[in-house]
């Protein structure tokens, strides 16, 4: 049957060789029967600019991306909060779309709304106030005119910073604010909502209005792989 497959969060690097192998597998074996694949964002661990696929490992996941493409499977890439500086240049070499953030798709015929899941996270302030500035294409343009070295140790200093601020959060700050995904549901008109980033997965339904909406939340790799297989008769979750 018709179908396609949504995987989010998997954190990809060269530190983690397991991780990347067990990717290609899934990519060339499983979403290779998929009539599409959808990456809703943090693809690797981080990302500090095209420059990088000069990175053996980064070149070697859009070698695969590519391979998977010429076998006839759309790939779609949404940016997450760790690789929302990928850009055209690692689109052309996978031969992906990029997809912005919120995309609202018919997926056989139930309007479903793609999302990274950041955004949802509406009581995580300090975190939002951050994502605001480093979104500003003047900020990015400056950030990538930097060396790429000096980008990568830049970005290193703030995911170690990133886990000490994580520590002071409260697990309610850090997941989705549900009056958030309501207002999300209610603005694009109830459908069916998929999205990552909180590495909480699950399967929630949302009574809006009196309209019955499913959102599915993606698991990360960090395990194991997973995905969510949707057709026509519905989403599954599938760990590998
Ligand atoms: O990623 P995760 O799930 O662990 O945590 C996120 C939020 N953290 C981040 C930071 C990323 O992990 C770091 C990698 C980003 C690479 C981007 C490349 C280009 C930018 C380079 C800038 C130097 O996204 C975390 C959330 C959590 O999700 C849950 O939702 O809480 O947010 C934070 O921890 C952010 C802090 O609260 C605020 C950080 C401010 C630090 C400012 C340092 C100065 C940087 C200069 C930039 C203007
Ligand atoms: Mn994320």
């Amino acid at each position: 049957m018709t179908h396609s497959l949504f995987i989010a969060d998997l954190h990809l690097c060269p530190e983690r060789p397991q991780a990347t192998q067990l990717f290609e597998d899934f990519a060339l074996h499983t979403a290779s029967q998929a009539e599409a694949l959808y990456i809703l964002g943090d693809l690797f661990e981080y990302w500090a600019g095209d420059d990088d696929l000069t990175d053996p490992h980064h070149a070697r996941v859009a070698r695969t991306l590519a391979e998977l493409s010429q076998r006839g499977t759309a790939v779609f890439v949404m940016h997450g909060n760790r690789d929302f500086l990928i850009g055209e240049g690692f689109a052309r070499a996978a031969h992906a779309r990029l997809l912005p953030d919120p995309s609202l798709i018919d997926l056989y015929g139930t309007p479903t709304l793609l999302m990274h899941g950041d955004t949802l996270c509406s009581g995580d302030a300090t975190y939002l106030s951050f994502r605001a500035k480093v979104r500003e294409p003047a900020w990015q343009a400056k950030f990538l005119a930097r060396p790429l070295a000096a980008r990568k140790a830049e970005i290193e200093q703030l995911r170690r910073q990133s886990e000490i601020d994580k520590q002071m959060k409260s697990t309610e700050e850090m997941d989705v604010n549900p009056d958030t995904v309501d207002a999300i549901l209610r603005a694009h008109g109830y459908p069916r909502l998929i999205h990552g980033h909180t590495h909480r997965p699950a399967r929630h339904l949302h009574t809006v209005n009196s309209h019955d909406c499913e959102r599915w939340v993606l698991d990360s790799w960090y395990d194991h792989g997973s995905y969510l297989r949707c057709d026509a008769a519905g989403c599954t979750p599938i760990q590998i």
